[in-house]
């Protein structure tokens, strides 16, 4: 832990977050949606600050905002064929405004739109059904509230209210919608230098819910009181995304969020699309570094996931139910990772996921301490020829296909 310029919160973590944090590990994939009134200007999610509109004026889009095609059991089914075993929504966002049905404000689904849904419900009922966890994403951060911006310069009185604010809401969140996964911060990094009042914060989750576990996009090290560990953009311990800079991986259950293409919120004019054998390969990196995967879409303001993820979750899907084996329920941690690939493991079977064929006719794993006692290849389960030397083992597959996405042996350990 480092040194914290406010209160830290006393944390001892109950048997069932303990248990629930395990479960959390095990389920390895899920997606994250980003939706909200912003959806409707197809610029994504920070349109509001991109294009420079004011806040009074960026509040009309509720009223645009009426996705009719939005059904809650559809995207529940896409997420579920994909693979992912979760879902995280935005609940509030930086605009602040709410998605759900609030009574702490009126900048809300319900009382803002026409639409007059309110969308997490739906997803709660869909996502029970079909044994999906649902989890809610919290801005801490908000572009428009008077008090925030009072607090942000020094008004006491003003930060008090903007935290009680917060707390009504998460209230709500954990009391109307039946058992929540997560709560995933994000927003932290607009005020590095604030009283979070995390004491407050985390503690009132963790006595409302105590299975509820705590995620917090700061982008720093874990504060006391978390259950998870997020990267964004990065696989844990790599700063390739350019936030996660001198963060160390800590031991709390670990969760990569990235985007398929560039955008979080639905975005018209993104084109970056990742394909899927970039994105299976994400997932594995991810497994094999211990973590998990919450894959981001940004459903278009009808309510409908864009046509471009749809197909692309569809062929993760197709993965995951082949390959599954080798990533639910894994650890990962068994060696650093290699050029070639990764290792994952669940007991005494390691999962050797070459993504990148090497040169050599072998595959070289290093540092491996445990004594193998076979290899077979996991499409077909053939024999594989290995040696056991002191610095590692080799494996000698009769061939490798270049166009596989994953090629995995199965590695039996005494
Ligand atoms: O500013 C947000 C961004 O809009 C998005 O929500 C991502 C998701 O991890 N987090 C923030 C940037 O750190």
């Amino acid at each position: 832990q480092q040194e914290y310029d406010y209160p830290m919160p006393e944390y001892t973590p109950t048997e069932g977050n303990l248990e629930a944090r395990k479960a959390f590990q095990d389920m390895k994939f899920g997606m994250f949606i980003h939706w909200g009134i912003y959806s409707v200007l197809g610029d994504g999610e920070w349109v509001m600050f991109t294009q420079k509109i004011p806040y009074d004026t960026y509040g009309r889009l509720a009223k645009f905002f009426d996705p009719e095609d939005f059904d809650a059991k559809e995207w529940v089914k896409i997420a579920k064929a994909a693979g992912m075993k979760y879902i995280t929504i935005t609940s509030r966002h930086h605009d602040g405004f709410s998605m759900f049905d609030s009574k702490a404000t009126d900048y809300d689904i319900i009382d803002a739109t026409r639409f007059g849904r309110d969308p997490l419900k739906e997803l709660a009922e869909a996502c029970k059904e079909e044994g999906i966890q649902l989890n809610f994403y919290y801005s801490l951060l908000d572009w428009g509230r008077d008090d925030y911006k009072k607090g942000k310069k020094g008004d006491k009185e003003a930060w008090n209210q903007y935290v009680e604010f917060m707390k009504a809401q998460l209230t709500e969140l954990l009391t109307n919608y039946g058992e929540i996964g997560v709560i995933w911060f994000d927003g932290h990094w607009d005020q590095k230098k604030a009283d979070w009042k995390y004491d407050e914060i985390y503690s009132l989750i963790h006595k409302l819910s105590p299975s509820t576990l705590i995620a917090n996009n700061h982008h720093i090290q874990p504060i006391l009181g978390e259950d998870i560990q997020t990267f964004e953009r990065d696989l844990p311990g790599e700063n390739k995304g350019g936030y996660s800079a001198g963060v160390k991986v800590s031991r709390l259950p670990l969760e990569s969020c990235a985007t398929m293409a560039k955008s979080w919120g639905f975005n018209l004019k993104d084109k970056n699309f990742k394909s899927t054998r970039q994105l299976v390969h994400f997932l594995v990196k991810a497994a094999g570094k211990n973590g998990n995967l919450l894959l981001n879409v940004g459903p278009m303001p009808n309510g409908e996931i864009q046509p471009e993820f749809v197909s692309t979750l569809k062929e993760m899907g197709e993965w995951t139910a082949k390959y599954g084996e080798a990533i639910y329920g894994t650890r990962g941690g068994v060696i650093k990772p290699q050029n070639w690939g990764t290792v994952t493991r669940k007991d005494k079977t390691l999962y050797v996921h070459v993504l990148n064929p090497p040169a050599e006719p072998y595959i070289f794993i290093p540092e491996l301490g445990e004594k193998v006692k076979s290899v077979t290849s996991f499409d077909g389960g053939e024999r594989i020829k290995f040696k056991q030397v002191k610095e590692g083992v080799f494996l000698y597959p009769s061939s490798l296909d270049d166009e596989s996405i994953d090629t995995i042996f199965r590695m039996e350990i005494r």
